[in-house]
């Protein structure tokens, strides 16, 4: 039995889901890994299924019928983890845009109560991003400086996808209520432990772009955190978060 589970969302990823898996379940800390496949036409989820017979205790899967984005894939995630009694909930890419080995650090940070949500981050000192083009490096960066005047939040990374969070806090967050999909997803839940008070850790992190598989990034996921951002604000303005 593990008390750690990391969910990893994947949508044609067969060029990294193997790897990532035996990285993570070949940490010094024995996580569990949850994987949930939006169908992937490339079959992501055969493989999944393949690796299950060599870690039948440590990995899942869940197979949802068709692409359905970023945001209910870890809604799905943390209801599957909160049902299966998990004490620390992981996000993850399964890119290697997140080392694997940081897991530790996002684990030790919640583990030691120093933090209820431990936050991957690139941008505590200085810009710690590995090949991203410049763009993208702005745009992130951008959108966190964005995010902090409208909101008051003082993180310096709103749109990071590597955490931890402690089991409290999922429990707390009516999660049938989180509609975005991309980066405004991870805003989202952010603002929301914020606003419940819970204790936010930025632990610094190096994020390397993908090397192998496509990105799926989009400018309606540009659109969707832009506007997301206003819209939160203005819930919580009228107490409706
Ligand atoms: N289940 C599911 N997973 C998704 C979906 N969209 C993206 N993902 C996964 O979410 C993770 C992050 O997606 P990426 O395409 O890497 O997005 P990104 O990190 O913003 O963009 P790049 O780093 O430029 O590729 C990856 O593991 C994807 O496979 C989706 O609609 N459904
Ligand atoms: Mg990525």
């Amino acid at each position: 039995m593990s008390n750690g589970l990391v969910i990893i969302p994947t949508y044609n990823e067969i060029e990294n889901v193997e790897s990532i898996i035996r990285a993570v379940l070949a940490l010094e800390k024995p996580f569990h890994i949850l994987i949930v496949d939006d169908n992937s036409p490339d079959k992501t989820f055969e493989k999944v299924e393949f690796l299950q017979k060599e870690f039948k205790t440590q990995l899942f899967l869940q197979v949802r019928k068709s692409k359905s984005g970023l945001g209910t894939a870890y809604v799905h995630g943390f209801k599957w983890a909160l049902q299966h009694h998990y004490d620390f909930i992981f996000e993850m890419d399964a890119d290697f845009s997140h080392n694997p080995q940081d897991l530790i650090k996002l684990y030790d940070a919640c583990q030691t109560r120093e933090a209820d949500m431990a936050i991957g981050s690139r941008y505590v000192r200085g810009v710690n991003v590995v090949n991203w083009p410049l763009s993208r490096v702005l745009l992130s960066y951008f959108a966190s400086v964005y995010v902090k005047i409208i909101t008051g939040m003082k993180i310096h990374d709103a749109t990071a996808g590597f955490i931890c969070y402690r089991r409290e806090v999922l429990e707390k967050i009516n999660l049938d209520k989180i509609k975005f999909v991309g980066y405004a997803f991870q805003i989202e839940m952010k603002y929301r432990t914020y606003c419940k008070g819970f204790k936010i850790n930025e632990v610094p992190i190096i994020f390397t772009d993908r090397t192998k598989g496509q990105s799926k990034m989009s400018n309606s996921i540009i659109k969707e955190a832009v506007f997301g951002v206003i819209s939160l604000r203005i819930k919580k303005l009228f107490n409706r978060l």
